[in-house]
């Protein structure tokens, strides 16, 4: 299914048949380009960045590369073609056929959960705004731009629905989306980890494993929705996801690889001697990043989730796929719960435990990445394993923001917690140490010290392609 490109707002939704949903998406789309090029990345405006467009919804049509200019990027709205006659498939109303416009008892519901998930995507694009001034190399520095304009477009995709689906309300939400902003005292962000900085490209690499991964079980979750529209337009923004996904795992895995190289070619444990990254930090970093990303799925019994489930709103990560009776009643779940000085586990209604239930899918996803880091570590010979701290470990959501926990699982006091947290988190000392490596590295082939190169292009490009042109 193409998209029509011809149009002041590219789609594959024949926003032409539309002239009222037509003319407000392009009322709203000057302030976008506005929001763009007040908070998208600094001073990025004339540069030529060799970017992925969507030419097509299915996977074929993704191959299109050129460099183009930022602000002349195509955003629009593109869903998953329907397929076929989707039904509902879990909860109450399981079985129905899948709604095409917004039931009226749920309207607030699906609002919230709309909006929740587009508030992250421009919050994003906000947070990285300065890391183009400090790119290890082009490479890297298109790959942030990559990663930044398809943010901009999932916040169409939600504006879109909200536009298309939910009046005046959904008019004024899409604004609001602009008007909030990533740390801002008086109006932030939605959800605390798109208040964080990402100060240094270590956090970027970081962020886009734990964080755009947690995007990836979000939106598969909304992706089997009984809200088709929004079901459709979760399908298509999983498949941009994935190479967020790649930009952190492979960004991370350099820097690992790097450390690892100064460690074995100089025989030295004091890899910052020779201006990389030791894995000690990394280590802390990790910490950071994974538990400020497993706040992101809420309240391990959540009253909330059991009804997004019951609705037919929000289902579990690939809901079709699991064999049970698909509404939950009787049945139950183990979560971890406080039991006096340690945390053990409890068996909880499942209906409730969806949270935990999505956290779990999410931790187990993360391992099987930091297993591969670990193996780059094992391959250069090195002793040492990266670990996913305890999920107890310096939480700001759920039952164990209450107490203080070691990354083992161990309950600590407020002191013992205070006097030790810089050996878990990175100190003011080790983000100093990381922000003063980040020196720009702008000739085409070029890696900063304290990266390795990629093993191969974007598209297949040579090592000193000019992935992107400063004009
Ligand atoms: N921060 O019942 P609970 C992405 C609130 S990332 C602040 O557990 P629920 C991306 C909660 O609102 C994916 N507040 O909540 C990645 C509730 O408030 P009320 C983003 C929080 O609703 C990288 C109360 O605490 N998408 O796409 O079950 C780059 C009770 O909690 C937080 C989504 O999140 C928090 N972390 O679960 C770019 C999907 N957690 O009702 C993009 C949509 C909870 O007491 N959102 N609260 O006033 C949801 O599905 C749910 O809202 C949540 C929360 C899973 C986030
Ligand atoms: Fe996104
Ligand atoms: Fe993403």
């Amino acid at each position: 299914m193409s998209i029509d490109y011809s149009q002041k707002i590219p789609n594959n939704v024949n926003l032409n048949d539309d002239r009222r949903l037509q003319r407000a998406l392009e009322n709203w789309q000057p302030n976008y380009l506005k929001w763009w090029d007040d908070l998208g990345p600094n001073g990025s405006t004339d540069y030529d960045v060799y970017l992925r467009t969507a030419v097509s919804v299915d996977p074929k049509g993704w191959a299109h590369f050129e460099h183009v200019k930022m602000p002349d990027y195509r955003w629009g709205i593109f869903l998953t073609p329907v397929e076929g006659e989707r039904q509902i498939n879990f909860g109450q109303h399981k079985g129905e056929a899948a709604w095409q416009e917004v039931p009226g008892e749920y309207r607030g519901e699906l609002r919230r959960l709309i909006v929740t998930q587009g508030d992250t995507e421009p919050a994003s694009v906000e947070q990285q705004r300065a890391l183009g001034k400090t790119c290890p190399s082009l490479y890297d520095l298109r790959n942030l731009f990559q990663v930044n304009v398809e943010e901009g477009r999932h916040l169409w995709a939600m504006v879109y629905l909200l536009h298309a689906h939910f009046g005046r309300d959904g008019r004024e939400e899409a604004d609001e989306m602009l008007e909030r902003h990533s740390g801002d005292p008086d109006k932030p962000r939605i959800l605390q980890a798109f208040n964080e900085e990402t100060p240094d490209w270590l956090s970027f690499f970081m962020f886009t494993f734990f964080t755009d991964r947690d995007g990836k079980y979000q939106l598969a979750s909304l992706a089997e929705s009984g809200f088709d529209p929004l079901a459709r337009s979760c399908r298509f923004m999983l498949t941009e996801e994935a190479h967020h996904m790649f930009v952190g795992e492979s960004g991370v895995g350099r820097v690992i690889k790097r450390a690892c190289e100064i460690m074995r070619d100089n025989k030295t444990d004091d890899v910052r001697a020779y201006g990389g990254i030791e894995l000690e930090l990394l280590q802390k970093y990790l910490n950071f990043h994974f538990s400020v990303s497993v706040d992101l799925f809420g309240q391990e019994l959540s009253t909330n989730a059991a009804n997004f489930y019951n609705m037919g709103l929000k289902g579990r990560y690939q809901e079709t796929k699991i064999d049970d009776n698909h509404s939950l009643h009787d049945d139950s779940y183990i979560v971890s719960e406080i039991k006096g000085d340690v945390i053990g586990t409890t068996e909880a209604p499942a209906l409730t435990a969806i949270n935990e239930r999505l956290r779990d899918d999410y931790i187990a996803d993360c391992q099987l990445g930091v297993n591969r880091w670990n193996k780059i570590i094992q391959k250069l010979g090195i002793d040492f394993e990266l670990t996913i701290p305890h999920r107890a470990f310096h939480r700001g959501i759920g039952s164990f923001s209450s107490i203080n926990a070691t990354p083992d699982g161990k309950i600590i006091s407020q002191a013992e917690w205070e006097a030790r947290q810089d050996e878990w988190l990175p100190s003011n000392e080790d983000r100093e140490y990381v922000l003063s490596l980040m020196a720009p590295v702008t000739e085409p082939g070029k890696m900063a010290n304290w990266i390795a190169a990629p093993d191969r292009g974007i598209n297949n490009q040579a090592p000193e392609f000019e992935y992107v042109r400063f004009n």
